[in-house]
């Protein structure tokens, strides 16, 4: 039986846009898993219930249901033990753990900066007030003072990457050689901006940018292929 996951739509359903079910889409690819994807937006609470939470991604495999970016990965490596593995041991883990960290604690904050009124308007209507009021409690004001303009976004940014370039120079992939979970919980940061808005979150001669290149195209170009919304 094919898995599905709920995945987070924009206005355009085709767009997808979530950093968390980003990082499952290429997951499942690196394991040569098929998936279903339902489109979910933030006001359909109630088609996630069967979860016992509000957040996804939520993969149904079988009758397994799983919530969570990182319990998905790790069942997914359980379950499928004989395919490519996201993460090779303690090591591995451990790795991918601190790219995680990076992710969601130095990344996070000067992305949503530089997307926040570009994924907005990205957002079907009947999800806006929800995003709106959420968002605007979270970061403490309204989503219009907290954008910065593409300058800065670009100037934070090419700080925050600065240990993920230097790790880049040395070495292809996060992972190293290949690429594997570490590179797909960073990426789908990337994902996150780059299908809801324009903004350069990257200088083209930046490591991080060629990294993101291959990223893009990996999987028959999945990423790459993945619809934008109309700007
Ligand atoms: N720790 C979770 C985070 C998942 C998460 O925050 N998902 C967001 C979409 S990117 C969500 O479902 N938000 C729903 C909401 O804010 O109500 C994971 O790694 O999967």
């Amino acid at each position: 039986m094919t898995i599905k996951m709920y995945d987070l739509a924009g206005a355009d359903p085709a767009v997808r846009f979530s950093p968390y079910c980003w990082r499952i889409r290429m997951a499942l690819a690196h394991k040569g898993l098929e998936v279903e994807t339902i489109a979910w937006r933030f006001s359909d609470k109630d088609a996630i219930a069967f979860s016992g939470q509000g957040l996804v991604p939520v993969l149904r495999d079988g009758d397994t249901i799983v919530h969570d970016s990182w319990a998905i990965a790790e069942y997914l490596d359980k379950t499928y033990a004989d395919r490519p593995r996201l993460m090779d041991g303690e090591q591995g883990r451990a790795l991918a753990s601190l790219v995680r960290h990076i992710a969601q604690n130095v990344l996070l904050t000067p992305i949503a900066k530089a997307i926040i009124m570009d994924l907005f308007h990205a957002l079907a209507p009947g999800d806006q007030p929800y995003f709106r009021d959420s968002r605007e409690k979270r970061f403490g004001m309204a989503l219009e003072k907290f954008q910065i303009a593409p300058d800065a976004a670009l100037a934070q940014m090419t700080i925050a990457v600065s240990p993920l370039r230097a790790l880049l120079k040395e070495q292809p992939f996060l992972n190293g050689r290949h690429p594997a979970w570490a590179d797909y919980c960073l990426f789908g940061s990337f994902m996150w901006a780059r299908n809801v808005s324009d903004v350069a979150l990257l200088a083209p001669d930046d490591p991080v940018y060629a990294w993101r290149e291959q990223m893009l195209d990996l999987f028959d170009g999945l990423a790459r292929k993945s619809a934008r919304a109309a700007g």
